[in-house]
């Protein structure tokens, strides 16, 4: 997530692709030799499309309707099968390809606040996002609202000392809500532009954790109801349509406004973002390809599809 240069777009994209691979390897292993100079789709390749892509956790709704459209007809005179493949499922994609833009101005802080479960990539992505809000200029501010484990509020202090941003917390044990509104309040006092808030992902039931995300959101509200914060919802792509579940129970929780999907790079059920973007259609902000900084990336629809069907370098 860093600057705009045609070899640095290269390198993130052979960063993506590599990312990729697994997933790209179970959807398209043998579907490849079916595919060499067909230009028509027979019940053999149909079926083989389907079983690959089931399997890559597409999922049934999404693989239906994609092998739907590839079977009524080319698009384009001239398109080969593949590439009206590549067409179908950009379509799945590009309604959800709306990346996060941070205001130029209005309301301040702008709020991220970050929800998902245990381990999915909050607090490690928070440094990253920072760096991201940074590199546009944006001044930023931590609040360490996962206060249900000490390693998370010490991770983000670091990150903060490294980097120069101010971090606020409190004790371990202290109330997640709290630290969020000290943080609005310290980051208005600042003229800070974007807040970013992390939560804890793994409490004694998920309805406490429900319970617990419910309130913060409540707070930031309470603090100024005109701050519309970015509810950004952190999914792990290894776990496949259990994924789904996630989005609906925090959706229905806290209203996400946004989703990053991380841990592509070691599934091969990357599928599930074509469920997700069909199934939700919450706008798809970042991608998670790797555990560098620059592997979480900003989502674009025409990069993933094609870096699904290119061959790996
Ligand atoms: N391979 C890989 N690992 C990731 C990715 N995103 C996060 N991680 C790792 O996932 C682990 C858990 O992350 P953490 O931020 O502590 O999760 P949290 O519980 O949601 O805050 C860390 O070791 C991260 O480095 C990704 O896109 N790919
Ligand atoms: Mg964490």
């Amino acid at each position: 997530m860093q600057e705009n240069s045609p070899t640095h777009h290269n390198h993130l994209f052979n960063r993506l692709k590599h990312g990729l691979s697994r997933t790209k390897d179970m959807l398209f292993t043998d579907v490849d030799k079916l595919f060499s100079g067909k230009q028509s789709l027979d019940p053999d390749l149909l079926e083989s499309l389907e079983e690959h892509m089931l399997m890559a956790d597409l999922g049934i709704n999404v693989t239906a309707s994609i092998l739907e459209e590839l079977q009524s007809g080319p698009a384009k005179s001239g398109s080969s099968l593949e590439e009206r493949l590549q067409e179908s499922m950009l379509h799945v994609l590009q309604p959800v390809d709306k990346p996060l833009a941070l205001p130029a101005s209005g309301i301040k802080p702008f709020v991220i606040l970050m929800a998902g479960v245990n381990g999915v990539g909050k607090t490690t992505s928070i440094g990253k996002l920072a760096a991201w809000c940074k590199q546009q200029g944006k001044s930023v501010m931590l609040a360490a609202g996962d206060t249900f484990r000490a390693a998370a509020i010490e991770q983000l202090q670091n990150w903060g000392k490294r980097h120069d941003v101010p971090v606020v917390t409190q004790h371990k044990g202290a109330d997640s809500a709290a630290v969020i509104f000290d943080a609005l309040q310290s980051a208005r006092s600042k003229d800070i532009d974007v807040l970013i808030a992390d939560t804890a992902g793994r409490l004694h039931t998920q309805g406490n954790l429900m319970d617990e995300l419910k309130k913060i959101r409540k707070v930031i509200t309470k603090f100024d109801p005109a701050i519309e914060p970015e509810c950004l919802l952190v999914l792990d792509a290894g776990t496949g349509q259990n994924a789904l579940t996630q989005a609906r129970q925090f959706d229905a929780a806290i209203g996400i406004t946004g989703i990053m999907l991380t841990k592509l790079d070691g599934t091969a059920k990357g599928g599930i973002i074509f469920a997700l973007a069909r199934e939700m259609g919450i706008p798809i902000r970042f991608i998670g390809v790797g555990e560098q900084a620059e592997d979480l990336q900003v989502f674009n629809s025409r990069d993933f599809i094609q870096a699904l069907f290119e061959t790996a370098a």
